[in-house]
């Protein structure tokens, strides 16, 4: 209870903030694409990790006014980018299947790009595939309105949870994000790799571009590269940022 009312506090007074991580294109070496992931400013504990307060956040119904301050402030951020003159930088929003299920996001996500005036192109909502278990043809119909207005859309922790391939048939994404447990050790185990190589084959078949996540070393990097994974994600590159940090890092590397 004690922490459900302090995360209040910080929703209402803005204690939250957005740290970015960058997504490199395999070809090019420049950033083409951000990451938001949010942290609470804690007054005792620092800076706390969304792991440690989304789910709480999800299990109250606090995560529809974090989310919505999270899509706000990630479409202003990614406006200011783009003055700097990074207009081809897309910024990647993660999106909990609570925030998806409710009837008004379409309409919440179309108020962040009108107020921010950030255009809908730039703005990618990382979704992982449980968000269209159960009430399917609602979200469906949601992420076809979406795709409609320009907004990306990437599939989040691909191969974890409870994925079926039937979701990826039904889900209009542009992108699929392959999630770091397969990272980890493609360069040791043979499954990882197959199963890393497997997806990107199937990706590019359908369409999509696929980012590797958890990319921690070169020779991961290099692994990637080879097999056509179009945008690589991690410590290798950087670590997650505050956005004044960003404009700099964009600046050598956008
Ligand atoms: O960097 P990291 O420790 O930030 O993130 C931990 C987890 O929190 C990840 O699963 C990430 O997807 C999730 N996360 C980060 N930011 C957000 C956010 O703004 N909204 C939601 N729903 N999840 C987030
Ligand atoms: O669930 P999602 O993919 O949105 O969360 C991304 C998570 O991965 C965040 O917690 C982020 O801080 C973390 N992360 C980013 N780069 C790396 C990395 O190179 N290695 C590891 N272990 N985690 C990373
Ligand atoms: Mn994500
Ligand atoms: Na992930």
């Amino acid at each position: 209870v004690k922490l459900r009312n302090q995360l209040q506090d910080a929703i209402d007074n803005h204690a939250l903030t957005l740290y970015y991580q960058p997504m490199i294109d395999s070809r090019t070496g420049q950033a083409r694409s951000v990451e938001a992931l949010v942290r609470w400013e804690h007054p005792e504990l620092g800076l706390v990790s969304p792991a440690d307060f989304v789910p709480l956040a999800e299990e109250t119904g606090q995560i529809i006014a974090l989310g919505e301050w999270v899509l706000d402030q990630a479409c202003r951020d990614m406006v200011k980018l783009h003055a700097a003159g990074f207009r081809d930088c897309s910024v990647g929003v993660n999106i909990s299947p609570v925030q998806i299920r409710k009837t008004d996001f379409l309409a919440t996500v179309k108020r962040a790009l009108g107020e921010s005036g950030l255009p809908a192109q730039a703005l990618d909502l990382e979704m992982v595939e449980s968000a269209v278990i159960n009430d399917t043809s609602q979200v469906v119909d949601t992420l076809h309105k979406l795709r409609e207005l320009g907004v990306q859309i990437s599939i989040d922790d691909f191969g974890t949870g409870f994925s079926s391939l039937t979701y990826i048939k039904q889900m209009p994404a542009n992108r699929i994000k392959i999630d770091n447990s397969f990272i980890k050790e493609v360069i040791k185990n043979r499954s990882d790799a197959a199963i890393t190589r497997g997806v990107i084959s199937m990706a590019h078949h359908l369409s999509l571009e696929v980012v590797a996540e958890g990319v921690e070393t070169e020779a991961q990097a290099n692994f990637l590269r080879r097999n056509q994974c179009d945008l690589l994600q991690g410590y290798a590159f950087s670590r997650p940022m505050p956005f004044e940090q960003l404009t700099e890092y964009m600046n050598l590397h956008g």
